[in-house]
């Protein structure tokens, strides 16, 4: 799993509270000490999912080559969260925030565990075209593992979810 080349993995990030452009581009900066060779999608605006009475969101997907497991992964997404005032203990579940990271793909590990919660591939991933549009940006080909199915193709099926591309630059 982790060769000489690293694990390709693929982070979303997700803001509606607070300097949400700042937010991203300092968690992005913060990301880059932890992933080799990093491509950033665009910035999005986006509807809300799920929890519908929030402001619209900021969302973009990072992709790059890590040297550890899932769970040390997970703790460094944690610290960057915390790093930009995310409150995971006071925070509505699925409400706004000031900085949310969320691990979508780590290569092509299917895995599911508890303690810490942590599921790969993301579970709601294939359901977002807030993540599947930034994704495929910079990975076009990619599938969901679990099922080998492109993710374009999974995005094609999807309704119309209000994901619109920022002209704002966020990475270099
Ligand atoms: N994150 C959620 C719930 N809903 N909606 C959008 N548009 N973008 C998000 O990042 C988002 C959401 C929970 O993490
Ligand atoms: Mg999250
Ligand atoms: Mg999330």
């Amino acid at each position: 799993m982790n060769g000489d080349a690293g694990t390709e993995v693929v982070l979303g990030l997700g803001s509606n509270m607070g300097d949400s452009v700042g937010i991203i581009r300092g968690a992005l900066k913060l990301i880059s000490s932890f992933l080799r060779d990093m491509r950033v999608s665009s910035l999005y605006m986006t509807a809300p999912q799920d929890y519908e009475e929030q402001p619209d969101f900021y969302n973009a997907v990072v992709a790059g080559r890590f040297f550890s497991s899932p769970e040390s992964l997970l703790s460094l997404v944690h610290n960057v969260e915390a790093e930009f005032g995310r409150d995971r203990i006071n925070g509505i579940y699925k409400g706004p925030r000031t900085l949310d990271v969320d691990i979508i793909l780590f290569g092509d590990l299917c895995f599911s565990k508890k303690e810490p919660d942590l599921e790969i591939p993301h579970k709601s991933a294939k359901k977002r075209l807030f993540v599947l549009i930034p994704l495929l940006e910079i990975m076009p080909d990619a599938a969901d593992p679990l099922s080998g199915v492109l993710f374009r193709n999974i995005a094609e099926r999807l309704p119309d979810q209000g994901v619109r591309k920022l002209e704002e630059k966020i990475w270099k």
